[in-house]
């Protein structure tokens, strides 16, 4: 079955393309990394004559990215990377520009969600631009002979890198990757600050309640449960968290956060926020011992991390206690509410505006200049860090952009530094 670009699929596609378009100025005044970037590579066209396929979340700060690299001289083909997080408007502004097309549209199930991604593998992309992984995923499987032609590709986030290191492990990997999660220019501000921030706002937009008071449960202490501890913490919230890892376990209670299994964690929480990227956290004999009332949101990649098949399975009703809560009550009359049907929160809840804007143009900055790298120069498959220089790069357009100063080495100070010997 082929799919056609979104423009074809709506109803009222000039309407949408207008507020579509509204969504990304908005987003482009606020991005002036991918500002400056944008005017570097209308002169420079570093991409002239490649094909870029794209599986994102196609939403403003995404379209700003996909403008960028195609003001680079690129063709684009783009979809989505989540079922639910596509803006249908930002889709439809986007498949408006001549060398761009959209095949992203929100809330299609898992056949058109894979078809989609099949209709961008039609134009032969020579750059991949992944966040989870499942177009690379797609080519191996199925478009084997494309490698070749295939320069190389980005990978968005920390699910997609897990994959993407385990297939290289396996010798399964057949072209170059970048893991742009993996920059400190990523890490450091999109998981910990973008997630902390725009989950907890997806989860009070949703639920209109308050966090002031709370006990809530954040499952994992990466970069991700990180960010939305502390920014919990910063609402007037008792933070408890859950860990398999004994460091991180320790660095949580250094910070001050209660930390205790599931199986204790389950009975305290008003709020539980899955950040581990695995399945399986929040299972059976959990939702058994929770409260009446307690709200279950993940803000990891997949929605495998809250078992909702056990839940369905223990619950003797279920309904939608207002948009974009499911409500499942329990034989023991206590009512568990799931966000998001267990997708990631911030992108997939019924409002949903993905990380704040200028997070996701630090991210994006690095996605760019990667992109840029990969259309100069030829690496060997596997998985690849992104340079350090292009990461820096990112930083002093940012700090450049805030017009904030800082310090250099003197020639005393660099040399001190690489020395050895020097002591008391
Ligand atoms: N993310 N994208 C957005 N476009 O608004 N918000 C978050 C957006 C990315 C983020 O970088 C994270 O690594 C990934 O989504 C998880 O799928």
């Amino acid at each position: 079955m082929t799919t056609e670009p979104i423009t074809d699929r709506l109803s009222d596609p000039t309407e949408k393309r207008e507020s579509g378009r509204q969504k990304i100025d908005w987003a482009r005044e606020h991005m002036p990394i991918c500002a400056a970037l944008r005017e570097e590579f209308e002169e420079t066209q570093p991409l002239a004559g490649e094909r870029l396929g794209m599986a994102m979340h196609v939403e403003a700060t995404t379209a700003v990215l996909t403008e960028t690299l195609a003001a680079a001289g690129a063709e684009v083909a783009i979809t989505g990377c989540n079922p639910l997080s596509t803006h249908d408007d930002v889709s439809a502004a986007l498949d408006a520009q001549e060398t761009i097309t959209s095949y992203a549209e929100r809330g299609v199930d898992d056949e058109e969600y894979y078809n989609a991604i099949e209709a961008v593998i039609s134009h032969e992309p020579t750059i991949t631009v992944d966040d989870g992984m499942d177009m690379v995923a797609a080519i191996h499987e199925d478009h084997p002979e494309l490698i070749d032609s295939i320069r190389g590709g980005c990978e968005e986030t920390t699910t997609g890198v897990h994959r993407l290191r385990a297939m290289d492990a396996d010798d399964a990997l057949d072209y170059p990757v970048f893991a742009v999660n993996d920059t400190p220019m990523k890490r450091l501000f999109d998981n910990v600050h973008g997630t902390g921030e725009s989950s907890l706002a997806a989860i009070a937009m949703t639920t209109n309640l308050s966090w002031a008071g709370k006990t809530v449960v954040v499952a994992g202490y990466g970069f991700c449960g990180r960010g939305v501890a502390k920014k919990a913490a910063g609402q007037n919230a008792q933070v408890i968290v859950t860990e398999v890892d004994p460091r991180r376990a320790l660095e949580a209670h250094m910070e001050g956060y209660d930390v205790m299994s599931m199986d204790e964690a389950a009975a305290e929480g008003d709020v539980f926020i899955t950040t581990t990227g695995d399945r399986d956290v929040i299972t059976h004999d959990h939702f058994q011992s929770m409260q009446d009332g307690v709200l279950l949101a993940n803000a990891g990649h997949f929605d495998v991390e809250i078992d909702l098949d056990a839940l369905a399975d223990l619950a003797e009703s279920t309904r939608e206690a207002r948009p974009g809560v499911r409500e499942y009550e329990l034989d023991n009359g206590n009512r568990l509410n799931v966000l998001a049907e267990g997708r990631l929160v911030n992108l997939a809840a019924l409002i949903a505006l993905g990380h704040p804007v200028e997070v996701m143009d630090q991210s994006f900055g690095v996605q760019a200049v990667s992109v840029r790298e990969l259309g100069d120069q030829t690496y060997e498959p596997g998985v690849h860090d992104v340079p350090d220089e292009l990461d820096r790069e990112i930083a002093e357009i940012k700090l450049d952009a805030e017009g904030r100063e800082i310090d250099e080495l003197t020639e005393a100070q660099t040399d001190y530094m690489g020395s050895w010997d020097h002591g008391t």
